[in-house]
């Protein structure tokens, strides 16, 4: 039985559309996906400020708090939390060369106010953080703004959310590149400098996903590591990614199985969960996916996940131990082997 909860959000069921080319699979509601996600045990649901509130732009911020409270009442029906919500800074044209580091003043006020919208509806449906995805802000032509300006910005722009309530926390999901060509916060690292220049470091943190990690050519666990050392691992987006290419979301642990093994590992051994976390999931479809298999992906990282929870039970402590005081890693690699072919 695992000891972990997990979440997800509608994103990770989607169409099969790409940058190539179109659809392959029928849109799904919103509610249905909310739906199957309680249905297959899914304990919370991690939202986009616009997956909450459709056409949020069309709204007062009373309309929307109203929306979510409906949201709320739909999520408490299912006996499902929500996890986060994080302003979708990507789509709307105000967002074009990003929010919180736009050089136009009007779109930087846009991206504010989605932030502050980001947290109304949070706080709506008792989700105790936002996530901040930064996915325009840094640069597409390098001279186009500076990288010492920009930083700053990002930290006043978070110091103005952590004003704006006095409660909610500030998690920052790194991402070295893309759709960005050169990100300002890539790594765990620099959310962990971020997080202490502003004013309540306690409140900031960060979302590991696996895949960005690789992206940065970083180790995962090693990322998630870090974090936690600082008490400041407050999400993960597993998935899994080939090498450094396109952001792939691909399924839990099928493309480095000894990879996402010492994620999970990393996470029981800290007590990841014990103060609420749950384990999310960022995972996409194939785009060759049928309709009837639309939430197959999110499955089976569930359960490769569970899987490699009972390979993290048996390791065996003991052994590593004589391994490392006899330096016999070439043993402890084997053991490791092993016991993920089923071997041990
Ligand atoms: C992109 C991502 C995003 C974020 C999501 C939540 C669309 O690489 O990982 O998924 O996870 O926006 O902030
Ligand atoms: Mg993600």
């Amino acid at each position: 039985m695992s000891q972990f909860k997990f979440s997800v959000g509608p994103w990770n069921v989607h169409s099969g559309a790409d940058a190539y080319g179109p659809a392959t699979r029928k849109e799904i509601d919103r509610d249905e996906k909310i739906r199957k996600f309680a249905e297959m045990g899914f304990s919370a649901i991690q939202f986009h400020d616009d997956d909450a509130v459709p056409n949020i732009n069309d709204y007062t911020e009373e309309q929307i708090k109203e929306k979510a409270r409906d949201l709320r009442k739909y999520l408490d029906s299912l006996n499902l939390k929500a996890e986060f919500v994080a302003p979708r800074l990507w789509m709307d044209p105000h967002t074009k060369d990003g929010g919180f580091m736009s050089t136009s003043e009007e779109d930087y006020e846009y991206a504010m106010w989605r932030a502050y919208r980001s947290i109304d509806i949070a706080n709506e449906l008792g989700a105790p953080m936002i996530v901040l995805w930064l996915a325009r802000e840094g640069t597409l032509c390098a001279e186009s703004k500076s990288p010492v300006w920009a930083t700053k910005r990002l930290v006043s722009s978070i110091n103005k959310m952590l004003e704006y309530d006095p409660k909610i926390k500030v998690c920052i999901e790194s991402k070295p590149n893309e759709p960005i060509d050169r990100s300002i916060c890539g790594t765990m690292g620099h959310v962990m400098a971020i997080s202490a220049a502003t004013i309540d470091p306690a409140r900031v943190g960060g979302n590991v996903e696996s895949a960005h990690a690789v992206l940065s050519g970083l180790d995962p666990a090693n990322e998630m590591g870090f974090a936690l050392a600082f008490n400041k691992l407050f999400t993960v987006h597993l998935n899994d990614q080939n090498s450094i290419r396109f952001d792939q979301d691909k399924s839990f642990g099928v493309e480095n199985l000894r990879q996402a093994f010492n994620q999970v590992k990393v996470l029981k051994e800290n007590g990841y969960g014990s103060h609420g976390e749950y384990v999310g999931l960022d995972v996409k479809a194939m785009r060759t996916t049928r309709d009837e298999d639309s939430y197959k992906h999110l499955q089976n990282s569930m359960d490769i996940f569970r899987m490699l929870e009972e390979k993290v039970d048996r390791f065996d402590y003991d052994f590593q131990k004589k391994c490392v005081e006899n330096r016999d890693f070439e043993a402890l690699e084997m053991y490791v082997m092993k016991l993920l072919m089923g071997e041990v």
